[in-house]
Parts: C-alpha cells; structure tokens; sequence
C-alpha cells in the first residue's frame, strides 16, 4: 500500500484539540507519525503483555476528549512522545531518546485500573494505565516527559536508580517532563512546575509532586541531609527538583503562568534564578557530559558546576547561581 504522511486532528483527555502528524496507508489512517522516528501508539486491550494494536482507522479525526472514548488518551500519548521529540530536538539538537534518530512508540490502556505509567528500554517504549477506575488515563504531558527521559538517562549518565543517584534520577525525569510541559505549553495544560497536576492521582486535585517546595507532598526532601539517599527515590528527588527550581526561578514567592510558588531555602541562602532555558542547558550538559551511574548530590554540584562553566565560563553569573542554588539545598556547603 501506498504510505503518506498527514496531518490529522485528535482531541486527547489532556491536551485538548491538538494536530496530530499522522499516517494514511491505502484507505486507513494510523497514530503513526513518519517524521519523528516512526512513533506510533497502540491500544493494549487492557492486556499486560504484548505489544497492542496500532491505532487505525477509516477517518484522521481522533478521540472525543473523554477517557471512555479508547483513541482519547492515545489522542495524549501520541501528542506528548511528538512533544517529548520536538523539545529534545529544538532545546538540545537531540535526535530522539538514544540521539539516534529512532522514534519510541506508547502502549495505551495497559491493565485493568493500574495506577502508573512506566518507560521500559528493552521494547523502547512507552505505557500507560488507564487509573483508577479506569477512568483516570496517566497520560499527562508532563508524565510522558517524565517517562520519555527515562530513556534519556539510561542512554547518557545511566544513574543507578537507587540511592542518591537514583534521586538523581528521578529528578531529571521530573525536571524534563515538566519542560515538556512549558516547551508545548498547551492551553488546556497550563505550564507548571508541579508533577503530574491534572491526573488527580490522589483523589483531591493535589500534583504529585512540587518543586518549588517539594515537601508540600508530605513526603519529598527540601533539601539534603545525611540519609537522604535511603528515601524511595521518588522523595530523595525532591533535593534536585528543588536545586533546579530555585536555580530556574530563584528563591521565595513568586506567580508563574497563574501559578503561586513559595521556594524556601537551606542555609538562610537566597537565589537569584537564571531563567528556566539556561538552567536546562546547565542540566542536560551535567547528565550528559559529566554524570555517571554512581553520581551523588555532592558529584551533581561539581557536574553542574562543570557543565556551567563549559557552558557560560568561568566566574560567569551562571556558574555562581548554580553554586547558590545547591547551597539553598543543603549540597556542598
Ligand atoms: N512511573 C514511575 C516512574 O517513572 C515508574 C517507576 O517506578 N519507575 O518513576
Ligand atoms: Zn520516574
């Protein structure tokens, strides 16, 4: 059959009305799109194993908005892998997760009520569960970047996730989903540094996580203590999320996009952030040029610091902001 590349239209549970690059083969259209890597999504049937069915269908118009419509959140996993490559390519020259030009594809409707989403690098892809219910899909665009850079770490720093490299961890994930977030700053997702907000994971409208203060979940690190390490890595990244927020943002109250933050520090520091686009740089150059698997918080300071000066030079604002927003976390002080 003949292939061409198209552009549908789909309307996700959380990205709204959103165009779609998609793929016509002979008279059917498929979530499949041929300009990045070949990333395409598939309807689980709520099986755990296997790899589903493609999307596909007589017509380019997708999802209704609603969870119980099944293409609704492939509407989101789709848009949010395009997103997670348009950002990682336009932010870093980054050519897809293992900068190989090669798409992942996303799993929709893995399981029965299963309350998570997960990366996995041995079939390179993406999966989603529907929640609780089945009703609550987890396919917010921060959880696909969250997810996605999974892979990301695997395939560069590779932090063992455990320990304070596991924070590590889970911090870079959350750091990249959340840029995601800002890179397609979505009308019906409002740009935010809060994990997971729209996904009412846990039944009161509360985020999952927050980095401007991240003990607001009741569990996550402001700042690092001896031990830390020994917190599920989930909450020991807490210490990173926070080191990037202030050193995006800076320290105390601030409103972004509507939304109120309040960043305390350690140390009686106070910082002046440097802007979300050079924070990210300085993050992506530490993870990818000088992070290893074993790296702790005190390793990121010197990795970050690294990646600041081959970045902006030695004794630039930039350097010393990095150094000040460790200090308001407690690293290297
Ligand atoms: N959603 C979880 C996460 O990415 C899956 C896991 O436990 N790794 O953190
Ligand atoms: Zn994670």
């Amino acid at each position: 059959k003949t292939e061409a590349i198209k552009t549908g239209t789909g309307t996700g549970v959380f990205v709204g009305s959103v165009p779609l690059t998609t793929t016509q083969s002979g008279s059917s259209f498929q979530l499949k799109d041929g300009t990045r890597g070949g990333q395409y999504t598939t309807d689980m049937g709520n099986r755990t194993t296997g790899n589903g069915t493609l999307f596909s269908k007589s017509s380019d118009t997708w999802g209704n908005g609603q969870a119980s419509n099944r293409e609704s959140a492939a509407v989101d996993a789709q848009y949010g892998a395009a997103a997670t490559w348009d950002f990682y390519k336009n932010t870093f020259g980054r050519s897809g997760i293992r900068n190989d030009g090669a798409g992942a594809f996303s799993r929709v409707h893995y399981d029965t009520g299963y309350v998570n989403a997960f990366w996995d690098d041995d079939c390179f892809c993406m999966t989603y569960g529907d929640g609780d219910g089945d009703t609550h899909p987890l396919t917010e665009l921060d959880v696909a970047g969250h997810e996605m850079s999974h892979g990301v770490t695997s395939a560069t720093a590779n932090l063992n996730y455990s320990g304070e490299s596991g924070g590590l961890n889970e911090a870079t994930s959350d750091i990249f989903g959340n840029a995601v977030e800002f890179y397609a700053n979505l009308p019906k997702d409002n740009p935010d540094y809060l994990v997971g907000e729209l996904i009412d994971i846990n039944g009161n409208g509360t985020p999952l996580r927050y980095m401007d203060k991240p003990s607001k979940d009741g569990r996550s690190a402001d700042s690092w203590y001896s031990g830390v390490g020994n917190l599920d890595v989930h909450y020991s990244s807490g210490v990173a999320n926070h080191f990037f927020y202030l050193l995006a943002e800076g320290s105390g109250a601030k409103v972004i996009n509507g939304v109120s933050y309040n960043s305390p520090t350690a140390n009686n520091v106070t910082v002046t952030g440097i802007g979300r686009d050079k924070a990210l740089q300085i993050w992506y150059k530490a993870l990818t040029s000088f992070m290893t698997s074993t790296t702790t918080f005190a390793q990121a300071r010197t990795a970050t610091e690294s990646a600041a000066t081959a970045l902006y030079g030695a004794g630039s604002p930039e350097l010393i902001a990095v150094g000040t927003a460790w200090a308001g976390v407690n690293v290297g002080t």
